[in-house]
Formats: structure tokens, sequence, C-alpha cells
């Protein structure tokens, strides 16, 4: 199947555009009230993740209501610790919970990385659906979580802000905690590569919790096993490169090193300056990022004026990716991501006229 639109690919690659390629953290999601619509019809959120014509439909809804130029399969990072037995449970109006977390050298080495092709079929069946129905429109970014963040949620039980648990073992008991990142390595390189034969067209790993560690400890438990699980993963499928993108919210001061583990291109959340990181490490990978989520809470010219400023920072020329730096909040007015789009569609081909 021809792609009809190839722009984040080519951006991936480092290649020419007219214009700087754009998708959203979380692009399907609760400020859209045909979410919440298709969420109410399914009954749960993982129930909208295990059926694969309404995680289809999803996908598809910001895509019908924004010039985007890549989907995103619709599931969650927690389906890897889901497979593994720990029982994901989501309360209404709270974040994840674990109704056995792992906390012991015994629950680590009993855990097993899942088969994603057997036990997690259910993303698989969705990411195959999705290809058939955006039919070359755009491709089709897969996911998971990085073993580090993954191993933050399986050790908490939910999300944290102080991070107790986890860290006690990885300072307490590091060869325990090695052991479980292993595990997961292991089930994150196993899961991509199944949801890139199934169709994925680009991957990204998103390392969340990451910036939350010291410099040490974000390389020894955090970028360590992301570079291994890049070494393992398929890279051409269907005669294309499968590019990866590695994202560690708040890395911004490790990025020469992030973007040394092997990807072909690092994700910038807006706290670090586009026009830096590219000086830093634009000659090696392609960026993407960064607008702060929460401009879009502002007014359509306050809007335009930060897509602007993002788009200076990084400058005329090739390799860039447009995204909001982390996640589009529940509490966006769709009408406010119409602005942002009609600007980056205004703007950014001036910055690509050479091409
Ligand atoms: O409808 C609902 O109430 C559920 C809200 C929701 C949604 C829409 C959750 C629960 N997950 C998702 C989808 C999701 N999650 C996607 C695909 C959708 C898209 O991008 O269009 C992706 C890529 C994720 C990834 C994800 N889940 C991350 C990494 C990215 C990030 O935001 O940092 C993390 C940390 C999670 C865990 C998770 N799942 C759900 C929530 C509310 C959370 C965050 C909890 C926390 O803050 O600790």
């Amino acid at each position: 199947m021809e792609l009809q639109n190839d722009r984040f690919l080519r951006a991936l690659a480092r290649q020419p555009v007219d214009r700087t390629p754009v998708w959203m953290m979380r692009q399907a999601g609760r400020y859209l009230p045909e979410y919440r619509a298709s969420r109410a019809d399914a009954g749960s959120f993982m129930d909208l993740c295990r059926n694969q014509e309404l995680a289809c439909e999803v996908t598809m809804q910001p895509l019908e209501r924004y010039p985007l130029d890549a989907a995103i399969l619709f599931s969650d990072i927690l389906t890897i610790p889901d497979a593994m037995g720990l029982g994901l449970y989501f309360e209404t109006g709270e974040g994840p919970k674990f109704r056995s977390p792992v906390r012991t050298p015994e629950a680590v080495a009993g855990l097993k990385a899942p088969d994603a092709e057997r036990d997690l079929d259910y993303v698989m069946n969705a990411v195959r659906t999705i290809r058939r129905e955006l039919n070359g429109r755009v491709p089709l970014i897969g996911f998971s979580g990085s073993p580090w963040t993954l191993a933050t949620y399986m050790v908490e039980g939910a999300s944290s802000k102080d991070f107790r648990h986890v860290k006690s073992m990885l300072y307490g008991n590091p060869d325990t905690m090695h052991q479980l990142l292993d595990t997961l390595a292991t089930a994150v390189t196993d899961y991509l590569n199944a949801q890139i034969r199934a169709g994925a067209q680009a991957v990204q790993i998103f390392d969340t919790w990451g910036g939350v560690l010291s410099t040490p400890a974000y390389l020894e438990f955090s970028l360590r096993y992301m570079e291994q699980i890049v070494a393992g993963l398929i890279r051409e499928h269907d005669g294309r490169r499968v590019p990866v993108i590695l994202f560690t919210k708040n890395g911004g001061q490790w990025l020469e090193q992030i973007a040394s583990a092997g990807s072909d291109a690092v994700g910038l959340d807006w706290t670090t300056e586009l026009s830096d990181a590219r000086a830093r490490v634009g000659h090696r990978v392609a960026l993407q990022g960064n607008l702060d989520p929460n401009v879009l809470f502002a007014k359509p010219p306050a809007i335009r004026a930060e897509v602007a400023r993002v788009l200076d920072s990084f400058g005329p020329g090739e390799g860039h990716i447009f995204n909001l730096g982390h996640g589009i909040s529940q509490f966006t007015d769709p009408d406010h991501v119409t602005a942002f789009m009609d600007a980056l569609h205004e703007l950014s081909p001036a910055y690509h006229q050479d091409s």
C-alpha cells in the first residue's frame, strides 16, 4: 500500500518536506466528545483497548478533525504489566492501579515476559485493523513504555509522586531492579517487534519517568535498557525503514547520551529549547517536539505566537517533527487544537523553502 502522506517518515529520516509534520501525544482522548462517547460504549478504558473495532474508531477520531501527519495506536503502556498478571484496573477519576504490585526479589523472579503475539493479540489485532482503515492515508505509530517507566507502575502499584517503593528497590536492591528491568526489556522488544510485524510504521518508547532519576541512575537503570531494546528491534519492514523515537520526559540534560542510543529521533518536552537541542544532537537524530500542551489553554493569538516561536527555535531545514512536548490535557478545547493546526500549516512551509 502506497503512503499518501509520508511527511512524518521523511522528517524522521531528515529528508526534505513541504511543511513540518505534526502529531500529538494522546491525540485520541477525553478532550474529544466523540472519544468520551466511544469510551462509554466500551464500558471501560481497557475494554476500549481490547476491542479492535472501537480502538480503531478512536484512533481515527483526531484524524477526522485535524490534518495530522500520523496516527498513533490507541492502547496504553500498561498492557505489558497487565499481560504479566499484575491485574491492571482503573478507578474512575484516578490513574491506573495494579492488584498485585511487584515489591520483593521473589515476586520479580516469578515474572515472565509475555508472548506478545499470544498474550497481547488484541493489540496486534488493533494495529492490523487500524492499518486497514487508514488505507495509506498517514503512517501508524506503535509504542511501548520504557522498562524503567513500566517498573515504576509495577513496583508502586499505581501512579506515584515520590517513587518511594521503586527507588528503595533501585538503591537497596539493585540486582533485583536489574532483573526486573531485564525481563521488561525482553518484553518490550518482543512487543514492539510484534507491533511492527502487524503493521506499525514507526515506534516510540515513552520514558515518562526517566527524568526523576539522578544522572548515573538514569544511565544505568533507564537508558541502558532502552538502548538494549533499540538494538533488538526490526528496523526494516515491507521494504521501508521503521524509525524509532526515544522520549524521556525531563531528559533534556542527557540529550547527547540519548541521541547515542541508536534511535532515529529524540522526543523533547517543552523544557528543552529546540535550538539548543539541534546544535547539540541535530546532526545525529531528528527532533520531535515541543509545544507546551498548556499553551492550548490560551486564546488562538497566543497559541499562534508560541507555534511561531517553536518553529523559529528549530529554524529552517530538515529533521523536525512538531509535537506537544508531553500529552494533550483532557480539559483542552478542541477548537484551540484547530487554531494550533492552522498556525502550523500557515507558518511552517517557510522553513522548508529550499526543499
Ligand atoms: O479514558 C480514560 O479515562 C483513560 C485515559 C487514558 C488514555 C486516553 C489512559 C490511562 N491511557 C490512554 C491512552 C494512551 N496512553 C495512549 C494512546 C492515545 C494517543 O496518544 O492518542 C498512549 C500513547 C498512552 C501512553 C501512556 N500511558 C503513558 C506514556 C505517555 C505519557 O503521557 O507520559 C503513560 C505514563 C501511561 C499511563 C497512564 N494510562 C492512563 C493514564 C491516565 C496514565 C497516566 C497515569 C500517570 O500520570 O501516572
